[in-house]
């Protein structure tokens, strides 16, 4: 097969930022998706209902002309979210909350310390029908950074699944095999994203051959044992693992320091690089479910009705970009080549 044509796909869990970084990240992202669910870790974080909004209408300011692009805004959980957050923000319309262990990542440090404390606004989302996104890592230091995924199952996520039974919960941007059977074998409502990077990499192309900050991003890439089980079940086309590029943009300056930044930029070719992981295992069919369909569903949202086609043809991803205010940025997979193309 030379050409792909699916419905639209929705990109389920990205990272905007925001002001002058929007005229480029949003066009990225409303090139072929057609809604993205945006991170809420600014400085400071998008923590309620106005602020959520707020983003929303700056996001919607930096859209290309004639774009029928849609945010889907969530809202960061701290210690003091409250039960009546909740409730206005399912109001303003917004979809889901976003649950950080403080410190397990990138502009994380206003997260949740007491999970304990939360219940009551886990209830809450349940109550009104919001999703619980999770980034799935304890922080707890003496814990192997390579184990902290699996950790989190076994101290927190088996029991918020199955103290709060009517939650949607989405463990987001899986990277371990323990991931893939917690969710595999947990009950309905409980679903995870992949990203790009996750799929195609092990931490040896992190580590083996010289340090590769631009391929660092947490939860850290595992061994390939590990990202073997993530196309296994991507391959096998189960409804519960749907796409979230975590596209994560940061200047190179940022990348490439003494103190790496975690993140990596895929917005502008994340959905070639997943159409060409389902090409290398065979199952291209299996593409508009991951990509177009089990979000939507699962989110209990309408499906796209539009298209986009992707070609069997080769490119390379430039080596840098240049962002609104003049920085450098290296995208993921810079230099490489991708073997489809949006058309
Ligand atoms: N991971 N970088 C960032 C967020 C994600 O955990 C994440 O969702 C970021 O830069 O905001 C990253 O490596
Ligand atoms: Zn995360
Ligand atoms: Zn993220």
């Amino acid at each position: 097969m030379n050409e792909i044509t699916i419905i639209k796909p929705d990109d389920w869990h990205l990272h905007f930022r925001d002001e002058d970084m929007l005229l480029e990240t949003v066009p990225a992202t409303a090139r072929c998706f057609e809604r993205a669910v945006v991170m809420p870790n600014l400085v400071p974080p998008v923590t309620t209902a106005e602020l959520a909004l707020r983003y929303k209408e700056r996001i919607l300011a930096a859209r290309p002309a004639g774009s029928s692009f849609t945010p889907v805004m969530t809202i960061y959980l701290t210690d003091k979210t409250s039960v009546q957050d909740i409730k206005e923000a399912k109001q303003a319309g917004v979809l889901a909350a976003k649950m950080y262990p403080a410190g397990a990542t990138t502009n994380s440090d206003s997260g949740v310390n007491s999970l304990e404390s939360l219940y009551p606004v886990f209830e809450a989302l349940a109550e009104n029908n919001m999703l619980l996104l999770i980034h799935g890592e304890v922080t707890q230091k003496h814990i192997d950074i390579f184990d902290r995924e699996k950790e989190f199952i076994d101290q927190h996520m088996v029991n918020i699944v199955e103290r709060v039974p009517n939650l949607k919960v989405v463990f987001e941007h899986i990277t371990t095999k323990d991931a893939v059977d917690f969710v595999l074998s947990a009950r309905e409502g409980v679903a995870a994203t992949i990203t790009p990077q996750h799929l195609m990499l092990n931490r040896n192309d992190m580590l083996d051959g010289g340090m590769r900050p631009h391929n660092y991003c947490l939860p850290v890439l595992k061994r390939s044992t590990h990202q073997q089980a993530l196309r296994d079940v991507v391959k096998a086309g189960s409804p519960k693992f749907f796409l979230g590029t975590d596209s994560a943009p940061h200047a190179k300056h940022r990348k490439e320091s003494d103190c790496g930044c975690a993140g990596c930029y895929s917005a502008w070719s994340a959905l070639e690089l997943y159409t060409q992981v389902f090409d290398e295992l065979g199952v291209l069919d299996k593409l508009e479910g991951f990509a177009s369909l089990y979000g939507a569903d699962f989110y209990g949202l309408p499906r796209n009705t539009e298209t986009v086609t992707l070609v069997r043809e080769s490119w390379e991803v430039p080596t840098s970009i240049t962002l609104p205010n003049g920085d450098p940025i290296v995208p993921f997979f810079a230099g490489k080549q991708v073997s489809w193309k949006l058309k």
